[in-house]
């Protein structure tokens, strides 16, 4: 149909796919979803307007879509243990926005940690709505790029944030939620962790989970959890009937956060990502997902094993998730040059800052990688060596056009051996 309709479109959608499929995809908050997630995503919900909460829609003809968010937010709450979720936030970056609208008056001091030392742009980057309007303090990490803990709470205690933001975009090691949960109370601030990247790996057992220590978690839905894109904010209480506007008290959070999102925020939700939501949900509670998320771990330990073999540096020497950021400086070529070289074999991957980089972040020192999307198509260990292997010549041998057309034939030929959609 489409071809037909649009065929433009059609050829470049089909183009994407196949560089998916012959591809090594290894930007870390990548994933492949299932074919029910994405038949979900295609469906007729896509039509429907649906502004409000179930049961309290602002149009009629919500019944089935009122089934299927309450299905979302049911499976969300068993899936992370919390007794509210709001499934409607478009993303990452609008349920960011939303928590910080819920908790926070304009002018208020927020803490995050430092996106040029692996944070996110809406945890208070001075270019964003975070820092432009809230009074933003960024938390650097050690030298080494280690969160520093004792750095978070000395900040916390001189200048009392009312919200601390934890939670990262390029760290490769497990998050104390607890210590953080300490520090947010020492300080009087809410805690909020923003576990986008590693929601599929707590679920998964593999990593903690902040619920009991944040005051909210926000997510989004497609990185390690392999939904579509979408978010997710998660707390505990529950909104007051009716709701209304509330005073920032933790009771309220429920409520608040509703009212951010809507009205505050969003309009209609997008009720076809919330049915591809509850799809992912479903198949993210089952034990076949517990073993990805075992395999993601040990895929990312594996090629960061094989890639520091090869004498690349890894920012804190290893990883305990499902990514790693390459400090490349000891191998005479920028983050930028490097994503270029390796786009050139096949190899997708995006230019990263490292922690205290001496350059900018649109040619910054370092890449970042994770295994996600290539677990999903079912690589293991002994495949993790041969794509560091890859990375390696791709980088040592970036002049050399003959090299590179060897090494991007054997990336094709690996991924021809991997499932992807039929
Ligand atoms: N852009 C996402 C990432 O790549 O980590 C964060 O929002």
């Amino acid at each position: 149909m489409l071809r037909e309709t649009d065929p433009h479109i059609d050829a470049l959608i089909e183009k994407e796919k196949q560089r998916q499929m012959n591809g090594l995809e290894l930007i870390p908050s990548e994933n492949l979803v299932s074919p029910a997630v994405l038949e979900a995503m295609g469906s007729v919900l896509t039509n429907k307007y649906s502004e409000g909460y179930p049961g309290k829609r602002y149009y009629g003809g919500n019944v089935f879509i009122d089934e299927i968010e309450s299905i979302a937010i049911e499976r969300a709450k068993k899936l992370f243990g919390v007794s509210h979720a709001n499934v409607q936030p478009y993303s990452g970056s609008p349920a960011n926005h939303a928590v910080c609208f819920a908790l926070l008056n304009p002018g208020e001091k927020l803490m995050g940690m430092s996106i040029s030392h692996g944070g996110h742009l809406t945890h208070g980057a001075a270019v964003n709505f975070s820092a432009k309007y809230y009074v933003s303090v960024p938390y650097a990490t050690t030298q080494d790029g280690w969160l520093d803990y004792d750095l978070i709470e000395s900040m916390a205690k001189k200048e009392k944030p009312k919200l601390i933001f934890c939670g990262a975009t390029a760290y490769s090691r497990i998050i104390d939620f607890k210590r953080l949960s300490e520090i947010a109370l020492s300080a009087d601030a809410f805690l909020v962790a923003d576990i986008a990247h590693i929601a599929g790996l707590i679920v998964g057992g593999v990593h903690p989970s902040p619920v009991g220590y944040a005051d909210v978690t926000t997510t989004t839905t497609h990185k390690t959890l392999r939904g579509p894109r979408g978010a997710m904010i998660l707390c505990n209480g529950n909104p007051s009937e009716p709701l209304k506007a509330a005073e920032r008290s933790k009771e309220n959070i429920p409520t608040l956060i509703d009212r951010a999102i809507f009205p505050g925020l969003q309009g209609g939700p997008h009720n076809h990502t919330t049915a591809g939501i509850a799809v992912a949900l479903k198949e993210a509670a089952t034990p076949a997902f517990a073993e990805y998320a075992k395999q993601i771990v040990r895929n990312a330990k594996a090629l960061a094993g094989s890639l520091m073999d090869y004498g690349f540096d890894i920012v804190t020497g290893g990883t305990e998730n499902h990514l790693m950021v390459l400090d490349l400086r000891g191998k005479n070529i920028t983050g930028k040059e490097a994503e270029t070289a390796l786009d050139e074999v096949g190899i997708t991957v995006n230019k990263n800052m490292i922690p205290f980089d001496p350059r900018k972040p649109f040619d910054p020192s370092g890449i970042r990688l994770g295994t996600p999307f290539l677990t999903t198509r079912g690589m293991k260990e002994s495949e993790m060596k041969a794509v560091a292997e890859f990375i390696a010549k791709a980088i040592e041998l970036r002049s050399d056009s003959a090299a590179k057309e060897r090494i991007d034939a054997d990336v094709r030929e690996l991924c021809s051996n991997f499932i992807f959609y039929s």
